[in-house]
């Protein structure tokens, strides 16, 4: 007879927001799976984790490439063969070429991501890549550069209502992205807080906004600067605030003046009444809060422009570090020891992209993968020769024929993988990796709590952790030792040591230990002003111009715009923006859930009945887009929730569904490298 279910701690992943859970483990089976925070039980996503992890696809052994790539062709093969010819092969290229011809790629997920960053420095390479090249790190570094602190005070997971805020100003972000704050967030507008929306769509929290403002997509740093415009001349902003705490306020002054709101419309498509009615709202009703999305501002190639103006707009208005207002919220205790050996780089040649983007690279401590096309095809500065890639999704690059093409010259690819994807099929070798209930996670002073998760179960058929895997590649790559010789455990104690506990008290302490997170005083910057060069909030940013750019928070049109590129228009009249999130998927995972797809069974392209109509397509038609890049094909959704001459698609759907085949990657944020997922031009007809 089985004995009754034993209950473990556990965490989804089915994003990175990861969520506390309760497994139900019977007989070494999980047969079931509470969520602990009844905030998130409206997510769809922590439902199908059975689904997921018991999923009869899920690759469970190594598997090495018999046909040509891309064949689909593949044998099983013994662990112990995978470990050596990944080692061999990277080790190969190391000799021949120098360690730098590896590329170390790790896609959306988070919790490998020290120990990976870990084996890319050991082996002695710099290109340390990961999905960040195109994600919230260009908030970040728009924060950085301007305020000297993080990304964490805008960003809709960075912090709540408080009860004094009275505005909010909601930019770009789709609250449904991030469910633990969802419903305050959600319910804003019925509190008496008052509410900005700024997004070319009218998503459900447009729709309960008291003013709505419907934007050309990429050309929020021209909204931005028309609010600036209205609360600098009508003397709404904050004097005291500007005089003693910001550089470069006559400069934004005399910018300002270049956008009038009737400007401001013309570049915007907002109109001008609802521009200043907005501004107004905004700095009258203070404390308010401005919210961004993690990347709506960033992907352009002015993005991290776009991303400074507005969120300027919480400093000139005095709403910086106040209750209720955007403030710094500690969400880590201090002091964890760092295992990424990031300092080896300065020994290394230039990591990809670190000539191009000598300001984030330097910044965020990792490469920018945007350029490791160029870069394979030139070999210039070097050659990149091999690749080994922990999640590999192809939809994620733009332009990703080209990128798959190029991917292809290289020597050798190895990928650790849930399932086979189009990345897999690039592979040489591919192994499977433990998901989240079968591997260790190891929490480190999140909200002040640090807590050993022990795998709920045993990882499927051989599947292996990924400490495991790069633990075994050291060992074969001679650097076993940085590796504690395999031991996570010491890892971890190396890991918690500043915080002075160890694995072996979060062994003995299952529900975790809680260190207090360090209080932030009211205004951190009286103590010692901003973390910035000049101590104060860089409106002019002195390293932008140390670097060669625009200091002041500029407005550049996107480069192909209908503005900026009248030619391409004519066969390419509609402004394209891609990756609004949805709440069944995570990027281009779990399509192959029965229960998660039949919420969206297909990719729908948002077309305006204005632009439908002229074109003959209704709802359900099938439709080509077309960029100079490419086409693909999806059903429309006619719809006037998009503005007019714009069209919205969801991403990372494979294969001819994939929108990012029609994204330019020539052009990028002269800042960030980020890529323009979402200021394109293209053709939309009836297929
Ligand atoms: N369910 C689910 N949740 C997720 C994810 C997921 O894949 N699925 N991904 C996670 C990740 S990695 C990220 S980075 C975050 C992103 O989270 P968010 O940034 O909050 O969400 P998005 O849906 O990407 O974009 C927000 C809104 O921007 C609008 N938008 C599009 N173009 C523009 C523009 O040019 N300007 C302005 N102002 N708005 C524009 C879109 O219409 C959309 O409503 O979500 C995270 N949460
Ligand atoms: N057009 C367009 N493109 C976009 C965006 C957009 O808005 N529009 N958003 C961009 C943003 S913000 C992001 S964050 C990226 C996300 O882009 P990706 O990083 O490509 O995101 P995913 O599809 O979630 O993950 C990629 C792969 O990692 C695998 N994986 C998941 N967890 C693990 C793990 O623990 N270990 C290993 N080895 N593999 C794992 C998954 O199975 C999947 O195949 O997309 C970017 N691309
Ligand atoms: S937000 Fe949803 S999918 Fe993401 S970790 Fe939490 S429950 Fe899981
Ligand atoms: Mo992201």
């Amino acid at each position: 007879m089985s004995k009754s279910a034993e209950v473990k701690d556990g965490i989804c992943y089915m994003c990175t927001t990861a969520c506390p859970t309760r497994i139900h483990v019977q007989d070494g089976k999980a047969v079931k799976i509470d969520i602990a925070d009844p905030k998130v039980t409206h997510c769809p996503r922590w439902k199908a984790q059975l689904d997921f992890v018991y999923h009869p696809d899920r690759l469970q052994y190594p598997v090495k490439r018999t046909g040509k790539r891309g064949d689909g062709s593949w044998q099983r093969i013994s662990w112990d063969e995978a470990l050596d010819s990944v080692a061999g092969n990277l080790q190969s290229a190391k000799d021949k070429y120098g360690p730098e011809s590896v590329i170390f790629w790790i896609a959306y997920t988070k919790e490998p991501r020290p120990y990976f960053h870990r084996l890319t420095h050991a082996f002695g390479s710099p290109n340390y890549c990961t999905e960040s090249s195109n994600c919230f790190s260009g908030t970040w570094i728009a924060s950085n550069l301007t305020f000297g602190y993080d990304y964490s005070y805008f960003t809709i997971s960075g912090g709540s209502v408080e009860p004094e805020t009275k505005c909010k100003l909601i930019w770009g972000a789709a609250v449904v992205t991030s469910p633990p704050v969802w419903e305050e967030n959600f319910y804003a507008g019925n509190n008496g807080v008052k509410l900005i929306v700024v997004d070319p769509r009218r998503t459900d929290i447009a729709s309960r906004a008291d003013i709505h403002l419907q934007l050309r997509p990429g050309t929020d740093g021209a909204l931005a600067l028309g609010f600036m415009n209205v609360i600098i001349n009508e003397n709404l902003y904050d004097k005291e605030f500007v005089e003693k705490w910001t550089v470069g306020f006559d400069g934004l002054k005399k910018l300002a003046q270049e956008y009038t709101p009737e400007r401001v419309e013309e570049i915007t498509r907002v109109p001008a009444g609802k521009i200043r009615e907005a501004a107004r709202l905004f700095a009258t009703n203070k404390p308010g809060k401005v919210h961004l999305s993690a990347n709506s501002t960033t992907h352009h190639v002015n993005g991290v422009q776009n991303h400074r103006a507005v969120i300027l707009l919480a400093a000139i208005t005095g709403n910086f570090e106040v209750p209720g207002g955007n403030r710094y919220v500690a969400i880590s205790t201090e002091g964890t020891n760092d295992i990424s050996l990031h300092e080896r780089i300065k020994d290394m040649p230039p990591g990809i992209g670190s000539q191009q983007f000598p300001l984030w690279t330097s910044r965020y401590h990792e490469m920018q993968s945007n350029s490791i096309a160029d870069q394979i095809e030139s070999g210039q500065p070097y050659p990149l020769k091999a690749m080994f890639s922990a999640g590999l999704c192809t939809q994620f690059f733009g332009n990703t024929n080209r990128m798959v093409e190029t991917f292809k010259k290289l020597d050798f690819i190895a990928v650790t993988e849930y399932f086979h994807t189009p990345g897999t099929q690039l592979a040489d070798i591919v192994m499977p990796i433990a998901s989240w209930l079968e591997r260790p996670i190891l929490m480190t002073g999140f909200m002040g709590m640090s807590k050993l998760i022990e795998p709920a179960i045993k990882p499927l058929g051989e599947c292996r952790t990924e400490w495991d895997i790069y633990s075994e590649l050291a060992k074969r790559l001679g650097f076993g030792d940085l590796f504690w010789d395999g031991s996570f455990e010491k890892c971890a104690d190396y890991i918690l040591e500043p915080m002075k506990i160890t694995c072996k008290d979060l062994q003995q302490h299952p529900e975790g230990i809680k260190q207090p997170v360090p209080a932030v005083s009211e205004n951190p910057y009286e103590k010692g002003g901003f973390k910035t060069p000049s101590g104060k909030i860089e409106i002019a940013s002195a390293t932008l111009a140390k670097h060669g750019l625009d200091a002041l928070p500029v407005y550049h049109e996107p480069p192909e715009s209908p503005v900026s590129r009248p030619d391409l228009a004519r066969d390419y009249p509609l402004v394209m923006t891609s990756g609004a999130r949805v709440m069944a998927y995570t990027h281009s995972q779990f399509r192959n859930l029965p229960q998660l797809r039949k919420l969206m069974p297909d990719p729908l392209v948002d077309i305006n009945p204005a632009d439908a109509d002229p074109r003959n397509i209704k709802t359900g038609d099938m439709v080509t887009v077309s960029s100079p890049r490419g086409s693909i094909r999806m059903k429309a959704n006619v719809t006037d929730a998009i503005l007019a001459g714009v069209v919205s698609l969801p991403h990372h759907w494979p294969d001819e569904l994939n929108v990012n085949l029609l994204v330019d990657d020539s052009t990028l944020d002269p800042i960030s490298g980020f890529l323009p997922y979402k200021s394109q031009l293209c053709q939309v007809s009836k297929a």
